[in-house]
């Protein structure tokens, strides 16, 4: 926690001046007599969070209605996620992690059951997003936004001859780009480039993915490995001409400059649910599930995504939805090439060899 968070998080008990010590009962406190709790409970609701993911005054506005403070940490790929609450230390109560990583979390004993009955908007969540592969029954997440993954590029100074992975995957070595520091996305990509399932657990596949990836992080124009906000604010800043990017940090971008473009490549791309869990060491369940109801309420739920530029799973909050967004076929991949796959969900890999090949690939792209 930064110094920052660390006095919003005490200041209303420093302002009191009784700060309450855990197993402390009023009684035998002395001074003034503690404040009324706020509601429910004068309590804190921590959020492990994707970057740029949530409308600030969704925030604001539940602190309010329910006299809490919400604070929310973020990340910018699962793995990060991952890794720092596996580090344990953290008391966060809910986590925000893509579709592909829930099995993992909940071999890592880091998730305890939702229990969506206790939920009542969980009802507008729309049937397609209802009992995925990764979580049968939802018993552990509900859906919170999805993201496909495109191509950008700053029109005021490169216009790309094709909507096509060749731009930064072919021969050439004339534009400048980044590339998305997330592993599933680039190998994702490099196999849908070269024809195969984002999900390939072939080994000839992989290092047809790993000889391609090699040759182009070897390139003069390729400037490094970034997050979703950091390569928009690259392609704004007209540092580079071409970013892999999640469409929504994108598209958040092309508000502030209209000159930022996205295309979904013409060979197809990965998508990926983000979700909202409840962690097992969770100090405020009981906020945690009211948090989840308050953003899959309608209106709530569009703002969000009205905000953010990520894809909305809520059925109710479609007739809420900015229709120029609703109707972007980067923010909404068309139905046709979600169900031929050629805009493909990542998934989890199944155990054992396919996630170490992932893994040495990508440490070998990393150490270059
Ligand atoms: C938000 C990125 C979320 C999309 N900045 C990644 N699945």
């Amino acid at each position: 926690m930064n110094a920052r968070r660390l006095l919003l998080v005490l200041l209303p008990a420093l302002l009191l001046g009784c700060q309450r010590q855990p197993g402390q009962t009023a009684a035998s406190t002395s001074g003034p007599p503690p404040a009324a709790p706020a509601q429910p409970g004068g309590r804190v609701l921590r959020i492990f969070m994707w970057s740029d993911y949530i409308d600030p005054q969704v925030v604001k506005d539940f602190e309010k209605q329910n006299g809490v403070r919400v604070i929310i940490d973020t990340y910018e790929s699962n793995e990060a996620m991952l890794a720092k609450l596996q580090g344990g230390g953290s008391s966060y109560d809910l986590a925000n992690p893509s579709n592909y990583f829930i099995q993992a979390m909940l071999r890592a004993r880091l998730l305890q059951p939702l229990q969506t009955g206790l939920i009542p908007n969980f009802k507008n969540v729309a049937a397609g997003f209802l009992n995925p592969g990764y979580d049968p029954g939802n018993r552990y997440t509900v859906p919170y936004q999805y993201a496909a993954t495109g191509l950008a590029y700053n029109a005021a100074r490169y216009t790309p001859p094709s909507q096509s992975w060749s731009l930064i995957f072919g021969p050439s070595d004339t534009v400048k780009f980044v590339l998305l520091d997330d592993p599933r996305e680039v190998i994702g990509a490099a196999l849908k480039y070269l024809g195969y399932s984002v999900n390939s657990a072939s080994v000839p596949q992989l290092r047809a993915a790993r000889d391609l990836l090699r040759k182009v992080v070897a390139k003069r124009g390729f400037l490094g490995f970034d997050g979703g906000p950091g390569t928009r604010n690259r392609l704004l800043a007209g540092d580079i001409d071409l970013g892999q990017i999640y469409v929504g940090d994108l598209l958040q971008g092309a508000a502030e400059n209209k000159a930022l473009k996205v295309f979904l490549p013409k060979e197809g791309t990965t998508i990926s649910t983000d979700t909202l869990v409840l962690l097992a060491g969770a100090p405020n369940p009981a906020l945690a599930r009211r948090f989840i109801d308050t953003v899959l309420a309608p209106k709530v739920s569009a703002a969000i995504s009205n905000y953010t530029s990520y894809g909305n799973p809520n059925a109710a909050a479609r007739p809420y939805l900015d229709p120029l967004l609703r109707d972007n076929p980067a923010f909404n991949p068309p139905q046709a090439d979600l169900k031929s796959g050629k805009v493909e969900f990542i998934e989890e890999l199944p155990p054992g060899k396919p996630p170490r090949l992932y893994d040495r690939i990508w440490s070998e792209l990393k150490s270059r």
